[in-house]
């Protein structure tokens, strides 16, 4: 795909929500199987203490939030995880650490056992422990993952007003050392923190402008923390959720859409419209990385309902194709 000028862009933003909602869908048939949502599970090997302000976030030790801190799991108590996960249709792992940047040390040697161990069962392992470089991408990579996450979050213009203690570059410059390394790209951002539209339309053309597309975008809604700077911050409506899933599958039509924070608050209707416009995976198990999330068996039901079915990994569809 060629890349879309900015204003287009802009254009596509602001159809009619009808009009836009058809255009997403029809998109969404011509490249997925629109049955097959990934189901996907966070866990959080490294809570809390962060070194970085990000206003969003509970795990920053710049505020004072009721999380429970711990330090780096020992990876034996990932197999629970993994053994829910093989159970439950549930096709990736995420692991999350609220670290600022990945260190060479015993941790490291710990993360990369951690993402054998999933591997090896033949899920999808995604990383999200901040800024990298491209050598310790290539180990993660050597050692089986899959993707690392690394979410823009909002536009560079909106990013000094959420956080402070790193500017738009670096993450851009994390994102570049990921794709060296061979990973697929998992990047996004939050609505809901006060941004304006033309934010959310800028955040989605420096996605669409990466070569290749990220292959996987969340898209989360804003979790208000108490304690964070973003606590009081008013809820946005499920029709700017919708318009903003939408908008995100048409231009980046190849890319896993990710219903992820925020999923607590919506209906099943809501969740329904987001999948009709293209959202294909959702984070599920009743814990986000610290924060509350859907009941695992209310899911289930959604899926029954819907008619929705639980995709696969790349390493399953693999192992199924050498067996037939
Ligand atoms: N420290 C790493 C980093 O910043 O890349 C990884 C962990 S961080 C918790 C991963 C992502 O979770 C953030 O980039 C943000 O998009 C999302 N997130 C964190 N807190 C959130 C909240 N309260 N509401 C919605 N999304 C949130
Ligand atoms: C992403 O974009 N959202 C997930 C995952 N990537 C790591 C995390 C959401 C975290 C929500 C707040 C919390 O539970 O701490
Ligand atoms: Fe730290 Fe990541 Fe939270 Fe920012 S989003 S405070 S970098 S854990």
């Amino acid at each position: 795909m060629h890349p879309l000028s900015k204003e287009k862009m802009k254009g596509i933003y602001e159809l009619p929500l009808i009009e836009l909602i058809h255009k997403a869908a029809e998109i969404h048939r011509k490249n997925f199987d629109v049955k097959q949502v990934q189901i996907s599970s966070l866990v959080s090997i490294k809570t809390g203490g962060c070194p970085e302000d990000c206003a969003y976030c509970p795990q920053s030790a710049k505020y004072n939030t009721e999380i429970k801190i711990h330090k780096l799991i020992e990876p034996e108590e990932l197999k629970a995880n993994i053994e829910y996960a093989k159970k439950h249709g549930i096709s990736r792992i995420c692991l999350g650490a609220a670290w600022r940047e990945v260190r060479n040390n015993r941790d490291f040697d710990k993360v990369i056992e951690m993402v054998t161990m999933i591997t090896n069962e033949d899920l999808e392992v995604c990383a999200t422990f901040g800024m990298i470089e491209e050598e310790q991408a290539r180990k993660l990579a050597e050692a089986g993952l899959y993707a690392y996450n690394h979410n823009l979050d909002t536009s560079e213009a909106y990013y000094d007003k959420i956080i402070s203690t790193r500017n738009y570059s670096d993450r851009l410059k994390t994102l570049n050392n990921v794709r060296k390394a061979g990973l697929t790209i998992c990047s996004g951002g939050i609505i809901g923190m006060g941004e304006s539209a033309e934010d959310r339309i800028s955040m989605l053309y420096t996605l669409h402008l990466l070569q290749p597309h990220p292959e996987s975008v969340p898209i989360n809604t804003l979790v208000p923390v108490k304690g964070t700077p973003l606590e009081d911050q008013p809820k946005i409506s499920v029709w700017e959720l919708v318009r903003m899933i939408a908008t995100t599958r048409i231009v980046l039509p190849q890319s896993m859409v990710r219903l992820s924070a925020g999923r607590l608050e919506l209906s099943t209707e809501a969740q329904a419209l987001c999948f009709i416009a293209g959202a294909n995976s959702i984070f599920a198990g009743d814990k986000l990385l610290t924060t509350p999330n859907n009941d695992f068996n209310k899911d289930k039901q959604m899926f029954d309902l819907l008619g929705l079915q639980p995709k696969p990994s790349v390493h399953q569809k693999i192992a199924e194709y050498n067996r037939n």
